[in-house]
């Protein structure tokens, strides 16, 4: 009976639960900041959880990763200097990969255990930070982006677990200050913004957040993730005060970038269609964003 009330008791989404048959555990740890589980699932492969929460499966991990990735890049001209938060997995970075232009990425992930454990159990993910371009920072991202240099990155994709733990000050006001700030002038940040069904007043909160930080556009963007709680997540886009950028239609197609299928495997999710789908919203959530 216990065990049910905590299975149904996530802050984040009360009242419901969420279940994968479970084939074979690989894997269960713990790091000074969460815990760290790897199991075989009968339907969606290999899943990887964190402090109990899914954050990514074989099956659909194309939608988020392509999503977040191509959604910001293919929105600028060619994209030079990225920087992800989180993304320890490497899935983000297999992505970043895909666009010839990038000369260097930098990645501050906080659990040097998520990268190990990925590296074992996810190659086809992990292969991002076999890249030479990719400069790897374990640390607090809190931290990385207070000292990070001014006006540097084209883009910055923060691809971080939900707001309770070590994620918890990435949707703070300060921290997209930061953000802000080591963009250069017209570049876009994207954000993981979790779900329109379940989360209205975070994703309200930091809408108005971000419209007041960054001053050329800001938009909501969604995509269907199965293994994600209520199966949809969102994403911010935003630019920064300088060359305008329009989210909307990519300026920076993917299918017109030389060598974006040979980053391992095929694009599976993403394509141009995607994306200016991506920002067409249902009614209740238009409403519910109208005024932030
Ligand atoms: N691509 C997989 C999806 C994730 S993983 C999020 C990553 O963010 C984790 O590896 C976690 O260790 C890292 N992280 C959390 N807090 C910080 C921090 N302060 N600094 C740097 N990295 C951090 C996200 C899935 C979203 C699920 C939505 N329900």
């Amino acid at each position: 009976k216990a065990s049910k009330v905590q299975y149904y008791n996530n802050p984040m989404w009360p009242g419901e639960a969420h279940s994968l048959k479970v084939d074979k555990i690989l894997y269960q740890g713990k790091s000074p900041y969460q815990e760290v589980l790897v199991f075989e699932s009968a339907t969606y492969g290999k899943v990887l959880v964190l402090d109990g929460i899914v954050q990514l499966t074989d099956k659909d991990e194309c939608a988020y990763q392509e999503m977040i990735t191509h959604l910001p890049l293919c929105s600028i001209p060619s994209p030079k200097k990225v920087l992800v938060i989180g993304g320890g997995d490497g899935g983000v970075l297999r992505e970043i990969c895909r666009h010839s232009s990038v000369e260097s990425i930098d990645i501050c992930e906080i659990d040097q255990l998520v990268i190990d454990v990925c590296k074992d159990f996810f190659p086809q993910l992990s292969v991002g930070f076999e890249d030479p371009r990719v400069h790897l920072h374990v640390g607090d991202a809190v931290e990385f982006l207070r000292n990070a240099p001014e006006g540097t990155y084209d883009a910055i994709i923060v691809d971080s677990s939900d707001p309770i733990g070590p994620a918890q000050e990435l949707v703070e006001k300060p921290f997209f200050d930061t953000i802000a700030r080591a963009l250069r002038p017209g570049g876009v940040l994207c954000n993981q913004a979790e779900s329109m069904w379940l989360h209205t007043h975070l994703i309200q909160d930091m809408l108005s957040i971000c419209r007041e930080t960054f001053k050329g556009s800001v938009h909501y963007a969604w995509t269907s993730v199965p293994t994600y709680p209520s199966g949809v997540i969102g994403f911010l886009l935003c630019a920064k005060e300088g060359p305008p950028v329009n989210f909307l239609t990519p300026i920076n197609p993917i299918e017109k970038l030389e060598g974006a299928t040979k980053a391992g495997r095929e694009i599976r999710f993403y394509n141009s269609e995607m994306h200016r789908v991506a920002f067409v919203l249902p009614t209740f959530v238009k409403k519910e964003l109208e005024a932030y």
